[in-house]
Parts: C-alpha cells; sequence; structure tokens
C-alpha cells in the first residue's frame, strides 16, 4: 500500500517570508531521508530543507523564487512498502527541523552582544541554537582591517545550515581568535576589536540593532571610525569597505558546499548564478565541466587557472568544436571505459611530470641468440622465454643499483620501495591495460614470461581484475613485436620512471677494425626530472644496456 505524505517547511525559527533559492528535486525522483529539496535563504543564513520521508516524489509545490514559511507544503511524496512504514516515523522526528531553525538564531546579531571595558570589544558567537563545536568555513577578517557593524567576520556551518556571523561593532580588528576550521559555539570569542574615538560609540546601536536595521547605519559607522583629521578620514573610510573582504566571499547552500568538497572545486573559483550571486549546484557542475573540456583539473587546477595571468597557470583554450559533418560523412562513438580511464591518467601525467626522455641502444645480439636457443630446447614443454620477460629481470636489477628510480613523489617525500613489481603495457582491443609482475626480484625469467603472458591475455580477454594492476614501481612499454624506432613513453604516476622499447633491428655496429652486425633493441627511458637528473637516466640506460648485452652481469 502505498502512501502519500506531505513534506512541509520545519520550524525556521521568526521567519516566515523566506525565498526558495535552491529546488533540487522533480517529479518523478527517488528520494531517501535526508535529501536535501529546497534551499532557503533568510537574509543571514541559508538553510537546506531535508526530506523527512523517503520515495518518490509525486508533486512539488513549490518553485524557485517562492516564498515560504513554517507548514509550507514543499512536496508530495508516495511512500511505498518498507518505505512507507519507515517514513511517517521519520517524519515525526524532530531532528532536520531542528537544524534550520538553528540557523536564523544564528544570523541575529541582536542576540550578541559583545562589549568589552577599554575600548576594546570582542565579537562572540551569538546564540546557535542546539549546535556547539560548529566549524569555522570562512574567515573574512584579518588583523589591521577595519570594518563596520554588521560585516561579516566570519561563516559558520552545521550539516544543514551555513551562517555568518556579522560584527556587532565597528573598529579596527586587533586580535583573530579563530582559523578556518576552529570549531566554536555560543559565547567563544571570533574577534577583538579596537574601538578608538567616535567608533567607540559603535558597539552600543551595533549589539542592540536588528539585523536588518543595522545594514544601513553600517557605512555610516565605518566612516565615523575615521580619526577627527580630515586628511586621514577619506583614506580610512575607503579602506573600510576593502578592508573587509566581502567581494571574496562565497554564497552557496551547505549541499553545494559538500557537493564542491566531494570535487575538490574551490568554490571561490565557481561563478555564480543563483540569487544574490549564490553558487548553485549547476554552477558547480558547469565549472568542473568547463574546467575538465579546457583539459585543466577541477579545485587544483582552477587555482591554477586563476593565477594564468599572473604566469601561474595552464590558461588553456577550451577545446576547440569543429562540426566535422560539415566537411564529409562522419560516425561518432563513445570511448570505451578503458580509454576514458587511461586517458585521464594520461593527461595528468602528461601535464603535472616535468618528464624527459633518455635514447640507448641494446646489444642484445647474445640474449637473443641465447633466447631462441633455450625456447628451442623447451619446445616440447610449452615454456617460452620472451624478450619482454629478459627486459623485466634486467630492470629490476637496475632499479636495484640505482634505486632512485624505485620511489614515488609524496609531497616533500620520496617513498623509497624496497619491492620489485614491474608493470607492462599491454594493447588490448578496449585499450592500453598495465598489468603488473608483483615480486618480479624474486621470480626467474621463464616465471616472469609465463606470468606476462596470462597477464597479457588476461587483459585481452577483458578480464584483468584491480588487483592485477596495483602496486606498480616501474613500467616497460614494449612495442617491439609491432616496430618503430624510438618514442617517448608517459610516466605512469606515481612511478617516477618507464622504459619503452621497439624492435629490434640488425645494425652495423663499427668493433674497432671493421662494421658487425649486431642486434640492437632500441630503448627510451622516460623519467621524472624532479627526481631524477639527465646523468643519473643515462648511466640507468647505459647500466641497463649493458646488462641486456651480457645477461651474465644481471646476476652480479
Ligand atoms: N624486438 C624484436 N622482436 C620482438 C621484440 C623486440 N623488442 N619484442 C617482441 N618481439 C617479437 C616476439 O619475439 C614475438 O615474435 P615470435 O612470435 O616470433 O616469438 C613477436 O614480436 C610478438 O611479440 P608480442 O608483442 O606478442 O609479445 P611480447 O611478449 O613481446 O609483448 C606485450 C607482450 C603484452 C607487451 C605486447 O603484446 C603488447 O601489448 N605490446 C604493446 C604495448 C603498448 O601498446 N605500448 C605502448 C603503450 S603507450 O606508451
Amino acid at each position: 500500500m502505498s502512501q502519500l505524505i506531505e513534506v512541509k517547511v520545519p520550524d525556521i525559527g521568526d521567519y516566515d517570508d523566506v525565498p526558495v533559492i535552491e529546488l533540487y528535486v522533480k517529479v518523478g525522483d527517488t528520494i531517501a531521508v535526508d535529501d536535501p529539496i529546497v534551499t532557503l535563504e533568510s537574509d543571514k543564513a541559508t538553510m537546506d530543507v531535508p526530506s523527512e520521508v523517503a520515495g518518490v516524489i509525486k508533486e512539488l509545490k513549490v518553485a524557485l523564487g517562492d516564498r515560504v514559511a513554517e507548514g509550507s507544503v514543499l512536496i508530495v511524496v508516495e511512500a511505498a512498502g518498507a518505505g512507507a512504514a519507515a517514513a511517517p516515523a521519520a517524519a515525526a522526528a524532530p531532528a532536520p527541523a531542528a537544524a534550520p531553525a538553528a540557523a536564523p538564531a544564528a544570523a541575529a546579531p541582536a542576540a550578541a552582544p559583545a562589549a568589552a571595558g577599554g575600548g576594546v570589544v570582542e565579537v562572540k558567537v551569538p546564540d546557535i541554537g542546539d549546535y556547539d563545536s560548529v566549524p569555522v568555513i570562512e574567515l573574512y577578517v584579518k588583523v589591521g582591517d577595519t570594518i563596520a557593524v554588521d560585516d561579516a567576520i566570519a561563516m559558520l556551518e552545521s550539516d544543514k545550515a551555513t551562517m555568518d556571523v556579522p560584527s556587532t561593532a565597528a573598529g579596527v580588528v586587533k586580535e583573530v581568535l579563530v582559523e578556518v576550521g576552529s570549531t566554536v559555539s555560543e559565547g567563544s570569542v571570533l574577534i577583538k576589536l579596537a574601538a578608538a574615538g567616535a567608533a567607540a560609540a559603535a558597539p552600543a546601536p551595533a549589539a542592540s540593532a536588528p539585523a536588518p536595521a543595522a545594514a544601513a547605519p553600517a557605512p555610516a559607522a565605518a566612516a565615523a571610525a575615521a580619526p577627527a583629521p580630515v586628511a586621514a578620514a577619506a583614506p580610512a573610510a575607503a579602506a573600510a569597505p576593502s578592508a573587509v573582504k566581502l567581494g571574496g566571499k562565497v554564497h552557496a547552500s551547505p549541499s553545494v558546499r559538500a557537493f564542491a568538497r566531494e570535487l575538490g572545486v574551490d568554490l571561490g573559483q565557481v561563478k555564480a548564478t543563483g540569487p544574490k550571486n549564490r553558487i548553485t549546484q549547476a554552477d558547480v557542475t558547469a565549472f568542473v565541466k568547463g574546467a575538465m573540456q579546457s583539459g585543466n583539473v577541477p579545485g587544483k587546477a582552477a587555482s591554477a587557472s586563476a593565477g594564468a595571468s599572473l604566469g601561474g597557470g595552464l590558461d588553456l583554450l577550451p577545446w576547440p568544436k569543429v562540426d566535422f559533418a560539415k566537411f564529409g560523412e562522419i560516425e561518432t562513438k563513445p570511448l570505451s571505459r578503458i580509454k576514458k580511464i587511461s586517458g585521464q591518467n594520461l593527461a595528468r601525467n602528461w601535464v603535472m611530470i616535468p618528464a624527459v626522455t633518455y635514447h640507448e641502444d641494446a646489444d642484445i645480439t647474445d640474449l637473443e641468440a641465447f633466447r631462441v636457443a633455450m625456447n628451442k630446447e623447451n619446445e616440447k614443454s610449452g615454456k617460452k622465454l620472451t624478450m619482454l620477460a629478459f627486459i623485466i629481470k634486467a630492470s629490476v636489477r637496475a632499479l636495484q643499483e640505482f634505486p632512485e628510480f624505485n620511489t614515488s613523489l609524496d609531497g616533500d617525500n620520496l617513498v623509497y620501495k624496497k619491492y620489485f613489481n614491474i608493470a607492462f603495457a599491454a594493447d588490448t582491443p578496449n585499450g592500453l591495460v598495465v598489468p603488473v609482475i608483483k615480486n618480479a626480484d624474486q621470480k626467474s625469467v621463464f616465471e616472469i614470461a609465463a606470468e606476462s603472458g596470462a597477464l597479457a591475455k588476461k587483459a585481452r580477454d577483458g578480464k584483468i581484475a584491480p588487483a592485477d594492476m596495483s602496486g606498480a614501481c616501474f613500467t616497460i612499454s614494449s612495442l617491439g613485436g609491432i616496430g618503430g624506432t624510438y618514442f617517448a613513453p608517459i610516466v605512469n604516476a606515481p612511478e617516477v620512471a618507464i622504459l619503452g622499447v621497439n624492435k629490434s633491428v640488425m645494425k652495423p655496429v663499427w668493433d674497432g677494425k671493421q662494421f658487425v652486425p649486431r642486434l640492437t633493441l632500441p630503448m627510451s627511458l622516460t623519467a621524472d626530472h624532479r627526481v631524477i637528473d639527465g646523468a643519473l637516466a643515462t648511466r640507468f640506460n647505459v647500466y641497463l644496456a649493458q646488462l641486456l648485452s651480457d645477461f651474465r652481469r644481471v646476476m652480479l
């Protein structure tokens, strides 16, 4: 039996005409208990109204911009089956209602008289309802700022509401007692202000002025804060608005903030399109989309792009949009899942790693002869040695000789690994995958050949598991079965180097007396220059070439 339940605006304190500034649901949506339905905004607080029931939305009773009060019906939800039993019980729970109700309480500066003696005024957190230990998520002032009554000092965020704490006094900030991330409760002192001269009078009216009324006197109070000499008055008055960086203040509801945090987006970089310059969820989505299309990375790269004009970011043009059909027949196919994932990794590694590729030729004449002979000898057993397996084994020895190649950057630290897991790129019909031979130092060349063959088959059959592709220290990309001369592989982060090999070819090599034919393996080593300098990379390459030209050296 299904049951229709109305979800209403809970107790939101004294407010009774609050606009809906965001609407998160539509008819047909399935929602869970506590999913946000709308964001309401008073002049000082933003509050999400969460659903008290789970089910399917049958009717939407509000639209963006509608004004609501306690008891206004927002949606009608059909709660069926188990949901029906749970829903009314949840509806009865007072918890969700309590959260929004706390916000308006916080918004009222009247609740926070804060004058102290000696011209120093403490501005404290006012009554914020039942909440204590609420984090400061933004801080708008710093020592030396001149602020006016009602200027925002900090933004607090509970799990359901975001609230600005306005100043109850005008003056110069002498001390800031909290920082972003501090948790505060009613009565916590946020800042200490020096209220000098005329400004000393400011706390009194500010403390008693209700929030909306305080908005008008505020500039006057700031101007009054200027010292008596006329010459000083102008700059001081001018300094007041800019000192409190309200322009840098981000307006967004708690759910939008949570959404942005989840995606690692810095809201300061997002263009707001909502009412009163508020950032909506759609704005965050559009920002991430734009960043991805331009090849930028949301959040961190966004800061980089913000610094672009200073030469600090990539400042990329958007991806070119071309109507290819204008020039001829086309067919559009979606990228495979593997291509999408590896594409993102490759793009990050290409952009973030200052990589250099070093080339070297290895004389594998004797090794190839040995490999062929061994394969002939083992023909009946089915055991087969591959060049890739020899290269993996030799690489392990080179990593042991040059431990910097077996590291990963972790902030300012370099993590040295004492294990030797070697990855190899495998070309599959769906794209590139990179299986890993774990503990290759403890395996024979036969074992490595068998395991790499099995892993490559698994990859091509689309059966490779994430565990088969994790924990690599160093990667080998072999195009030897195909051809090519040299190429520049992209480092597989967080590794610091990758070895590419192409098809070995017979080349004339001068032995001091004459040219002799030698089977030559072209090697291309790309290394992260933050960890590996050119000299070290070349030493590694030369050493690896020596190992491959005389494989007995691997045992030394
Ligand atoms: N020089 C000359 N011949 C070579 C060679 C080399 N360096 N490497 C392999 N060969 C030969 C092999 O001996 C084999 O010949 P036979 O059949 O006569 O024995 C043939 O080429 C085919 O080898 P293979 O490529 O199938 O097998 P492999 O063990 O050498 O490599 C694997 C396995 C999984 C690495 C490979 O199949 C593959 O997928 N390579 C592509 C990797 C890739 O796409 N890299 C680019 C990534 S972007 O950086």
